[in-house]
């Protein structure tokens, strides 16, 4: 079937998708009707899995070759006298560095920010749909360390989680008072939704471009504070001492090239992600420098890494037009009934089940012959979120999601009228170097935030979670590496 007639199949289809999605949205028996929707749903998704993009072993295969590699570095080539000497080095310009930097400034560190591209390039600016942090009145920690836990198939570190989930609420308190516009209803209170694998509402969103308000603020106050500041300085090595501790790394400068040697009583790493690694040739919702830097570093600093086998392929990545493959399509448009359908226009599973079972699902369709095919050859299946106006009200689309319409309008693609073609994308890291609740690494001294840590999310990440993470364990690192600079 063409793209166009399979098109055609899903506009048909959509009325009487509609009524199942109103009857859905009624509060009785939902899972009832999941079921009957959907029979033995949660069995299908459990078997998608398996032949989903999470088995590992690729994945293992790839990594390993990047952690075999040597140091870039010859020693002869670095100055012995250090260009820099503080306190803290922080590397990473995205939310956990920013965060980090801003916590350790104000308990009186000398804090030197270094940054691969600018200050507040990075995945932070990439996550559109929102925050997840207990805070309604219905909900709890408990209920998000219960929920969490379960989307990471139970492999997450249960203290890390539980840090996590608890200083939510006082976290967000923080981003509010520094200046974080989340969305509110009319009435005056936070806006708070849904997100999938998540038994209550608990996303705090700013429309769908929460990471980039998150980062604008940041990296004012960052600006603001006066944190010194190295762009275009990625890092290429952790220095240790004799006994293994960090004492500091070495960056390289971009504009001459050259190596600039920092000295630090401590280090944070918040190099984020590794999706522009493209692991197994998917394409990839993050931002170029999400290169994984941090992670092959600090192990050959000695650093333990964990869950190094799984990462995240985000259901919905945009697959035409060719410049916007891989770029995300919020998780948030599932949770106000945007539904996944095949080249027949059938839907095939829950959409609000956790990413790994929808990801694995697309794939499975498009596998077994279900997809729709581009020119270019890329495969996915249709997203409808004409739905959206739908079930919620005519301006839904345009007022949540202007972000979205915008990007699809260039395009000339209208998404308040016509389905978009989607397929996984990679999208998170979910392992990476094992932390205490300090965020300190197994290497003293060393220290790490953001995506670069591993065991928080277990084998799969909930949506909205990782927001959380950043900020949460970016304050944590900031404070404890400050602290123990002072003792040095
Ligand atoms: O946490 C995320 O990855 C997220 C909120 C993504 C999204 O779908 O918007």
């Amino acid at each position: 079937m063409s793209l166009e007639d399979s098109k055609t199949r899903v506009n048909e289809s959509r009325a009487a998708r509609m009524k199942e999605e109103r009857a859905l949205l009624s509060p009785e028996d939902k899972d009832a009707l999941i079921r009957k929707f959907h029979p033995d749903y949660k069995k299908e998704a459990y078997r998608t899995i398996q032949i989903g993009p999470n088995q590992g072993e690729q994945t293992v295969h790839e990594l390993a070759n990047l952690l075999e590699g040597k140091s870039p570095i010859a020693s002869e080539e670095i100055s012995l006298s250090p260009h820099h000497q503080v306190d803290l080095l922080i590397i990473g310009g995205g939310g956990a560095g920013a965060t980090a930097a801003l916590t350790a400034k104000a308990a009186g560190a000398g804090v030197l920010l270094a940054t691969k591209l600018r200050l507040g390039d990075s995945n932070t600016v990439m996550a559109e749909g929102g925050m997840q942090v207990a805070v309604s009145a219905e909900d709890s920690p408990v209920r998000h360390f219960l929920d969490s836990l379960r989307g990471g198939y139970m492999k997450n570190d249960p203290a890390l989680l539980k840090t996590l989930v608890e200083e939510g609420p006082e976290v967000a308190k923080w981003l509010m008072d520094i200046g974080v516009l989340f969305d509110r209803e009319a009435d005056g209170n936070l806006s708070i939704r849904g997100g999938g694998g998540s038994s209550k509402p608990r996303l705090l969103r700013c429309k769908d471009y929460t990471g980039l308000e998150l980062m604008r603020v940041l990296k004012d106050c960052v600006l603001n504070e006066q944190v010194e500041l190295l762009e275009f300085s990625p890092i290429v090595e952790l220095l240790t001492d004799g006994e293994g501790a960090c004492t500091g790394a070495v960056l390289k400068n971009l504009d001459n090239n050259q190596y600039v040697v920092v000295q630090a009583k401590a280090v944070i790493l918040a190099t984020g992600g590794i999706g522009r690694l493209h692991i197994q040739g998917f394409p990839t919702s993050n931002h170029y420098g999400a290169t994984a830097d941090g992670l092959p570093i600090a192990y050959r600093a000695g650093a333990k890494l964990t869950l190094q086998d799984t990462f995240q392929y985000h259901p919905t990545g945009a697959v035409y037009p060719e410049p916007m493959a891989g770029i995300l399509v919020t998780e948030a448009i599932r949770s106000v009934g945007a539904q996944l359908v095949n080249v027949k226009g059938e839907r095939f599973i829950n959409e609000m089940e956790t990413r790994d079972a929808v990801a694995s699902a697309v794939i499975r369709e498009c596998a077994e012959g279900r997809g729709v095919e581009t020119a270019a050859g890329r495969r996915g299946v249709w997203l409808d979120m004409p739905m959206v106006d739908i079930v919620n009200g005519e301006g839904t689309l345009a007022h949540r999601f202007p972000n979205m319409v915008r990007q699809f309008s260039r395009y000339q693609i209208d998404i308040r009228k016509e389905p978009v073609l989607v397929y996984p994308t990679l999208h998170y890291q979910n392992g990476g170097i094992q932390i205490n609740v300090d965020g300190e690494s197994t290497v003293r001294n060393l220290f790490v935030a953001g995506e670069a840590s591993g065991g928080i999310h277990g084998r799969n990440r909930l949506m909205g979670n990782s927001l959380l993470d950043i900020i949460v364990y970016g304050r944590r690192a900031g404070r404890a590496a400050s602290k123990r600079a002072t003792e040095i």
